[in-house]
Order: C-alpha cells, then sequence, then structure tokens
C-alpha cells in the first residue's frame, strides 16, 4: 500500500469555524443505512444531495459506502469502492471538504486519491490493521468512533456498569495508539458512537457527559442524527419509534447540546436544521 507523507499544517488541517462546532453532511451511498439507505445510492442522486448539503452550509461532507445499522451485513471491498469513489471525486473537484466514511484502508486510501481530505472510521481503525498506518503516513485527519465491533452482533456488547467511564477509557487506549502511531494530535478527532453497542439510555448517559469526553483533550464529533433513541421520544414504550426523517427537530436539539459542551463538530442528515439550531447558540454567546 503506497502511502505519502503529506505535508503536516501547523494547528492541523481539520476545518475549524469561527463560533460554532463544523456541521459535517452525511451522504450514505448505501441500499440499507436506518436513516438515508436508498435515497442516494444512484450515482447521480448522491451527487445531487453531496451538492446540496453544501449549498446548505455543511462544512464537510462525510461520504459512505457502508451501512453500520444494528446487523447489516458489509459490502464487498469493490462495491464500497464503486459506490464512494464517483461522489467523493466529483464534489471535491467542486470544492467541498470530503471525509470518507470507511474501516477499509483500501477504500480510504482510494478516497484520499480521489480528493478527500479527512478519514471517519466506525471502529477507529480497530476494523483493518492497515487503516492506522495508511492515515498516519497520509498525514491526514482522522475520526475514532468507540467500537466495540461490527453491526452483525455488536448490540450484543452493549453491557456497561458506567457507560460514561468505559466509553472515555477505551477511547483513552484509542486515543493514545492512534498518537503513537503518528497521527498529529491536532488532527485526531474522537466520538462517543451513539447507538454502536449502546442502547437508548447509554446514548442518554452519554449526551449528558460530553464534558467527560472532552476532558481526554481531543476535539470530539458527536452522531446522534436521526438515531433511534430520538425516534422514541414521545413515543410509548410499546410503539415503533417515529421514522428516522421525523427526528430532525430532535437533532438539532442535540447539536444545541453539542455545541453548549464545547464539542468540535456534529455529524447530521439534515444541515438546515443543525446550522439555524447553532446560529441561535451563536446570536446568544454574543451577548456574553
Ligand atoms: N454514525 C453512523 C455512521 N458513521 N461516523 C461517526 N464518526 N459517528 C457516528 O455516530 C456515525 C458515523 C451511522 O449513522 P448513519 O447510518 O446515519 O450514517
Amino acid at each position: 500500500m503506497s502511502s505519502a507523507p503529506a505535508s503536516r499544517r501547523p494547528g492541523g488541517a481539520l476545518p475549524r469555524p469561527e463560533g460554532r462546532p463544523v456541521v459535517m453532511g452525511v451522504v450514505n451511498v448505501t441500499p440499507d443505512s436506518f436513516s438515508d439507505g436508498g435515497e442516494w445510492f444512484e450515482p447521480a442522486d448522491a451527487v445531487e444531495h453531496g451538492r446540496l448539503l453544501m449549498a446548505q452550509g455543511a462544512d464537510i461532507i462525510d461520504v459512505g459506502g457502508e451501512s453500520t445499522r444494528p446487523g447489516a451485513e458489509r459490502p464487498s471491498v469493490q462495491e464500497e469502492l464503486r459506490r464512494v469513489l464517483p461522489l467523493i471525486e466529483l464534489i471535491a473537484t467542486e470544492g467541498a471538504t470530503v471525509s470518507v466514511d470507511t474501516m477499509r484502508a483500501v477504500v480510504a486510501e482510494r478516497a484520499l486519491a480521489a480528493g478527500a481530505s479527512i478519514v471517519n472510521d466506525v471502529s477507529g481503525g480497530l476494523a483493518d490493521p492497515d487503516m492506522v498506518p495508511l492515515v498516519a503516513g497520509a498525514g491526514v485527519p482522522f475520526i475514532a468512533m468507540h467500537w466495540r465491533g461490527h453491526s452483525t452482533d455488536m448490540q450484543t456488547r452493549a453491557v456497561y456498569d458506567d457507560v460514561v467511564a468505559e466509553v472515555c477509557a477505551e477511547l483513552t487506549e484509542r486515543r493514545d495508539v492512534l498518537l503513537a502511531a503518528g497521527i498529529d494530535g491536532a488532527d485526531l478527532v474522537l466520538d462517543p458512537g451513539l447507538g454502536f453497542a449502546k442502547l437508548p439510555h447509554h446514548n442518554w448517559a452519554v449526551l449528558a457527559r460530553l464534558d467527560a469526553l472532552l476532558l481526554l483533550g481531543q476535539p470530539v464529533l458527536v452522531g446522534a442524527s436521526r438515531k433511534t433513541f430520538l425516534g422514541r421520544l414521545g413515543v410509548p414504550a410499546d410503539a415503533p419509534p417515529r421514522p428516522p426523517a421525523e427526528r430532525d427537530a430532535a437533532t438539532a436539539a442535540t447539536s444545541v447540546l453539542a455545541a453548549l459542551a464545547g464539542v468540535w463538530g456534529v455529524r447530521v442528515h439534515d444541515v438546515p436544521s443543525t446550522r439555524d439550531a447553532l446560529a441561535v447558540v451563536c446570536a446568544v454567546r454574543e451577548q456574553s
């Protein structure tokens, strides 16, 4: 695998807008993601959606070709590449800052060559032993999420005595490994992995203690968008959750909580509602 070292920018290469968290807009080029699976599976639809998110004010477009919904089966490498590369190439050429959402080093490598500039790995480098050396060699920002195993059976690992303490401890271990491998501290983002090996009450506990994650000393990304725990709000326990597209107001509320806690970024499907919610936070902050 070739991974020519890139020259590092002092202070890191992550976008850092003034006064608010980064807004990462999601394009899942998958037939089966829980939130938008199948909607942007055709290449032309994916490109159009990426452009729309850019126009709506996303700072980063996160492009993924593998669904990580609980129970999901993995696509082949070739299929994942086929899904993500054309979109990345096109929107990067049009000026988007692109992150590739992948657990595979070979996909990350090809995505970086196609114009992506950030690697978002929901396994934090655990799923593929080639990922960390690739990212360290390429000198690009890395988003490392809290992860306890592939989606096929991850919810069996949603077992915690103290979810906040255990997520922080497991992310601390990852941080240390990733920094020791040569990933620049200014470019290493940690993410608590809401919904990944976590039940609804685990997600709420983590959201309530984002301050504990920030104490790890790295930028933090929060990905609550449209996840099932939000769809259960206000719904009787024995009724189905609200559909994903009806979870954007709740998502925007989590973006506000994340901004007030001081996170680096939020990963969302609906960019306008989060940008509006963050504008409220900015307007209030300007008063103090
Ligand atoms: N969630 C999903 C996919 N990728 N990446 C990061 N860093 N954090 C997340 O919480 C995250 C992610 C699953 O949600 P989706 O199917 O809506 O993309």
